[in-house]
């Protein structure tokens, strides 16, 4: 394989083209922005022609894979490429005469923010784990002009504003205009004298293919992110125009551009709007077409397409792919329905993020037919076709049919729909797998059972340790003698025998520290708040949802409090709560969650009675750029979801790979964390999935509990006092309700207390710090397997490669 060699004389001469593109007369005229641009894009002018066709025009046996996905959270981008190139420090270095410094330099890029949080995250790592290990593969996704709305505290509660990363001067990007393709939105659909089917649109938009480069980890490999991007053909329909109607004339024009301008900022929730239907669909009909161009362009016949592509759907926001896929085979390929079907269910394979109810997408049937009236006669007859087989199965059950349909109470059902047409389903933990199997798709699974898998989520250890933790990784290199375990995370399994060298501990004791010192400094440079490095830095950073609990994490802070002010000598270790979360801007919940906490915080930080054995910082604005800043401090991680609802966690991984300890429930890869590390190592607490469902099955009242348990109940109470809201008794109404009278659907007041014993265990290991260390050692040694590059080579055993 070839790899990418550094020239420095090309560089600079690359550089030199930069600034004086800006009209500038040297290079140290460039502000610190300009100098990041510049070296972004020198680097970016010198990398390899981006292979999107997977391969030669041969036949070959590994499957190309095309990975749609509505989101790819992928963060700051210059930092991670020089990385994966091998560049970084050949750069760092090239910049010294100039006296510039790369790693200040690369604060400069904004994060292109095109995702909400762990299935857009989830879909990076995966890019970056295919290049690396060779598998070849393209993503697909949408080119956001806004990315995740940009967050701040006015008096603690969340307020959002626009996030423009300035997609237009991004030196990452390049534009491939000979991609374009043309998408048809509206319409009707008519039938020739044949009887045949064609569809009608009634306007046509434009979309635009905007190449990122991924990388694979030195080893030359380059693969395409390509995001579209919607525009008109033309600025408005003349023909429209002269027949006076002007303002629907332009209105196509609008329609174009609103359509990529935003990300909707759902986390686990269905938006189910219109334009969200209109974005997934112009995405999918962009990549299809764009697959089945290259597919043609290699020269293969259409019935091969299954032997060379997989499309891997991320969740279910691209289904609609798999109606766009069959009309293009029954409409212009003139393919029969059978040859379509056969091609199109083996070339799609489905998987699933969620169990919540409400993030399950389905979509009125109006609303399908107005925008895709071709493609809702297609789904009609998928449901027809395989209304068949349920008679076959159960014979006149309604009931059953009820639940498999595809469309059906006039919804179309996209998960269903996923599971029908595809070959492949898999949940992305073990526990969730098992749920998905026994709790979601139980008939569909006795149906086909070979259909469904498992693939346990992986993060890539370049972004989340290499590069976020450059000490740790040095220090792992120099113990292993090899920087090998950057492409191969087992290795880090050589560590574990430095828990019995002294000075080993110490060194990895001491590069924790330094990173807390690091966050400190960002916490008080942003926010005025004094940290202290010596306490536990105690972090949860996720999206906010109510079955993520930071509403638990904020009871055991309020318990720590009261028994402060109950006995002011009390005896903890000082602790740091740090919390990193958006809410969606429509969801008050988790907006009245945020600001119970920053009252709280405020009201803590400031009583002198507390001494700082207690602080509590929300940082605004968490992003993937203030993760690498908080991950390598954490000493403790939460990951407290109800058990069975969060279906991975990716953070977790994360924040073990840096050596934090989890306080966690087992619940998503919580389990299989707690299998690596050992149950030693790890502080789990709280109802197990079984224990949830029959609690609630016996009738959970959360108020008995609360009536019986004092401490809790004078929290409670405290919060509904408008102690930390000036006197607002109503502050924090939504979340107590949702505890007391709404029934605690989250069953957070049933694991209070044995969080809280958690949380003291935690407190007793911290004051032992070389067992700490030790600890948080046997973490870093013991997460391999949470490694992206091992999920994608599960992948491609189980699904991409499988023989079928
Ligand atoms: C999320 C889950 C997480 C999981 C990521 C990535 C959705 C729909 N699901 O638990 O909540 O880690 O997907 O798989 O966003």
């Amino acid at each position: 394989m070839s790899k990418n060699t550094f020239k420095q004389d090309v560089f600079l001469a690359a550089l030199t083209r930069q600034w004086q593109a800006f009209g500038l007369t040297s290079a140290s005229d460039m502000t610190r922005h300009q100098w990041w641009h510049a070296v972004s894009a020198a680097v970016a002018e010198q990398l390899p022609p981006q292979n999107d066709t997977g391969g030669s025009k041969s036949k070959r046996i590994t499957r190309h894979v095309n990975y749609i996905s509505m989101e790819f959270l992928v963060g700051r981008l210059t930092g991670n490429n020089l990385i994966n190139l091998g560049w970084y420090e050949k750069i760092a270095t090239a910049l010294e005469q100039f006296d510039i410094n790369l790693t200040d330099l690369l604060e400069e890029e904004i994060d292109p923010a095109l995702g909400n949080g762990g299935l857009g995250r989830l879909a990076a790592c995966y890019l970056d784990a295919m290049a690396s290990v060779g598998q070849p593969g393209i993503g697909y996704g949408l080119n956001y002009q806004y990315g995740l709305f940009r967050q701040r505290f006015v008096d603690g509660k969340q307020k959002e504003s626009p996030d423009d990363w300035h997609r237009n001067e991004y030196p990452w990007f390049r534009h491939n205009s000979s991609l374009a393709v043309s998408v048809g939105i509206g319409g009707k659909v008519v039938k020739n004298e044949q009887g045949v089917s064609r569809w009608e649109p009634e306007f046509t938009l434009r979309g635009e293919a905007w190449d990122l480069p991924v990388m694979g980890y030195r080893n030359g490999i380059t693969q395409p992110l390509r995001l579209w991007e919607a525009t008109h053909p033309h600025p408005f329909d003349l023909e429209k125009f002269n027949d006076g109607e002007f303002l629907k004339a332009e209105q196509q024009g609008v329609e174009a551009a609103k359509l990529t301008k935003v990300l909707y900022p759902n986390d686990n929730h269905q938006a189910g709007k219109r334009l969200r239907l209109m974005q997934q669909y112009f995405q999918c009909a962009c990549s299809v077409a764009d697959i089945l161009r290259r597919h043609h362009f290699l020269g293969r016949k259409i019935s091969e397409l299954p032997d060379y592509e997989v499309i891997q759907l991320n969740d279910t926001h691209p289904t609609i792919a798999i109606p766009e896929m069959l009309r293009v085979l029954l409409d212009e390929h003139q393919l029969s329905w059978d040859d379509a079907w056969h091609i199109t269910s083996r070339t799609f394979a489905y998987t699933n993020h969620t169990l919540m109810p409400e993030a399950l997408e389905t979509w009125d049937e109006r609303l399908v037919r107005s925008l895709l009236p071709r493609h809702f006669q297609i789904i009609k007859q998928i449901n027809a076709n395989f209304k068949k087989l349920v008679s076959k199965e159960w014979p006149g059950d309604e009931a059953v049919w009820a639940k498999l349909a595809v469309h059906h109470d006039k919804q179309v059902r996209m998960a269903n729909l996923c599971v029908v047409a595809g070959f492949a389903v898999n949940g992305v933990a073990a526990l969730h797998s098992d749920l998905v199997v026994k709790d979601l798709f139980p008939e569909y699974h006795q149906l086909w059972p070979q259909k469904f898998h498992n693939v346990t989520n992986g993060i890539t250890p370049r972004r989340w340790l290499k590069q976020c933790n450059p000490a740790l990784s040095a220090l792992i290199d120099e113990r292993l003698k090899t920087d090998s375990w950057v492409s191969n995370l087992d290795l880090l399994k050589g560590l574990e025998d430095g828990v019995k060298d002294k000075k080993f501990c110490k060194q990895y004791r001491k590069i924790k520290h330094d990173n807390k010192v690091r966050l400190a400094e960002y916490v008080w440079h942003r926010m005025g708040i004094r940290l202290n490095p010596d306490a536990i830095f105690d972090v949860q950073i996720k999206r906010l949802h109510e079955y993520k609990r930071q509403h638990l994490n904020l009871l055991h802070i309020l318990s720590l409090y009261r028994q402060i002010r109950d006995n002011p000598k009390l005896d903890i270790v000082p602790r740091v709560f740090l919390f990193g979360a958006k809410a969606a801007p429509g969801y008050y919940l988790a907006k009245n969650i945020i600001y119970a906490i920053n009252q709280v915080a405020e009201k803590i930080n400031n009583d002198p009675i507390v001494a700082d054995r207690i602080k509590v910082v929300f940082i605004p604005d968490y992003c993937v750029s203030v993760a690498e800043l908080m991950i390598p401090a954490a000493d403790v991680s939460e990951q407290i979801s109800t058990a069975g609802k969060e279906a991975s966690g990716t953070g977790n991984m994360k924040l073990a790979l840096n050596g934090a300890l989890t306080v966690g429930t087992l619940d998503g890869a919580n389990v299989e964390i707690a299998e690596q590390v050992g149950e030693d190592n790890i502080f789990i607490f709280g109802l197990t999935v079984d224990e949830v469902k029959a609690r609630l099955k016996k009738g959970y009242k959360p108020k008995a509990l609360v009536k019986k348990d004092k401490h809790l109940k004078a929290i409670l109470d405290e919060l509904a006092s408008g102690f930390y809201a000036n006197g607002d008794k109503k502050a924090f109404d939504l979340m107590l309700h949702s505890l007391l009278d709404g029934g605690d659907p989250y069953l957070v007041l049933a694991d209070f207390a044995d969080y809280c014993e958690a949380q003291k265990q935690v407190d007793t290991l911290f004051r032992n710090a070389d067992e700490w260390t030790r600890r948080t050692l046997l973490n870093t040694a013991r997460v391999g397997m949470f490694s992206a590059d091992r999920s994608i080579r599960d992948y491609q055993q189980r699904i991409w490669q499988a023989k079928r």
